[in-house]
């Protein structure tokens, strides 16, 4: 009976899926690096849950999340191809492709995450999502990310001078390994897919992100130090293929455009409240939070990465623009 029953239950399913993605005559395979229930996965859901609703089910999402669709740098250049459509990624992958992204991925050029919100919501974030097209993407909207600080197994970093010779992972980008060297470490760029091992066998002393993905990513169970440094605020951002939306008409683009914007406003949410809750999860589990720290010499080590990645016309006026963003 109990049998029977499960394989009624699954044939309902079935059922239910394909008359649902009958019902579509699109379907955009979305890509996320995190879990299910993560923000960023949730949010992209929600854009495809407002787009069906306004296409009359036409046009769907899929969201296939915790990097079924690969790491971050291969989706970027699938999604160029149209193999993937949408693409939630951090800003930071993009930077050796897209120019403008550089600006927002610098340590410290925010003042924090409203200061953040005032840029990205501004003509600065259209600007900068414009920059995507001429590479084959068409940016779609700008996800919160909180701000990044360093992690690690081997001690409390309570100032740069404990930093030194120290490995840490970086994302797969030039500013942030002269971050790193910046600071007197050997930066190790890597997939994020890798971190958990390579801390876990030493390969790295640590890495560097936010409350949710040190959380998710189980990184805090290998490394027992976490310092509030803040060094990055880099926004994520979602990215459709050219190849993809130009197979759409203008209303259906529009109606992609809009949808993605409306799913900001549920994103920021569900960012806040996982950043507590991450980071209840983190400190009960006992990690040590490094609170008291002086982020000026942080901040004065920065000047080298700005010289050396901040040389074009653009990016001068882009960077000096953010900074006058009250
Ligand atoms: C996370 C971000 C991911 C990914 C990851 C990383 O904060 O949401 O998109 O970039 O960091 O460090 O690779």
């Amino acid at each position: 009976m109990k049998v029977l029953k499960s394989l009624a239950a699954s044939l309902l399913a079935t059922a239910a899926l394909t008359s649902a993605s009958l019902a579509c005559d699109v379907t955009l395979k979305s890509s996320d690096t995190h879990p299910d229930g993560y923000p960023t996965v949730e949010a992209v859901k929600q854009m495809g849950k407002l787009l069906e609703e306004r296409t009359d089910g036409r046009i769907c999402v899929e969201v296939f999340h915790s990097a079924q669709l690969g790491e971050e740098k291969d989706t970027i250049e699938q999604t160029k191809f149209g193999v993937i459509d949408l693409n939630r990624v951090s800003m930071g992958p993009f930077n050796n492709l897209v120019e403008e992204t550089k600006v927002v991925s610098l340590p410290y050029v925010f003042k924090g995450v409203d200061h953040m919100h005032k840029v990205m919501d501004g003509p600065i974030g259209d600007e900068i999502l414009a920059a995507f097209e001429p590479h084959g993407y068409v940016g779609l909207a700008f996800y919160d990310s909180g701000s990044r600080s360093f992690y690690n197994k081997v001690k409390p970093i309570k100032s740069i001078e404990d930093l030194e010779g120290m490995k840490v992972r970086v994302m797969q980008s030039d500013i942030f390994v002269d971050m790193m060297s910046a600071l007197g470490a050997n930066a190790t760029p890597m997939p994020y897919g890798e971190v958990y091992s390579s801390i876990q066998t030493g390969v790295i002393d640590g890495a560097e992100n936010n409350w949710p993905s040190f959380e998710s990513s189980g990184h805090y169970e290998v490394a027992g130090y976490y310092t509030l440094d803040e060094h990055l605020i880099v926004p994520e951002v979602l990215i459709m293929s050219k190849k993809s939306w130009d197979a759409l008409s203008p209303e259906d683009q529009a109606a992609v455009r809009q949808a993605a914007r409306d799913s900001v406003p549920f994103m920021r949410e569900q960012w806040q409240a996982r950043e507590k809750a991450s980071e209840e999860k983190v400190r009960a589990a006992g990690v040590e939070v490094i609170t008291e720290i002086d982020k000026e010499p942080f901040m004065a080590a920065m000047d080298s990465v700005y010289e050396k990645h901040v040389t074009s016309d653009k990016l001068k006026d882009l960077v000096s623009r953010i900074r006058a963003t009250e």
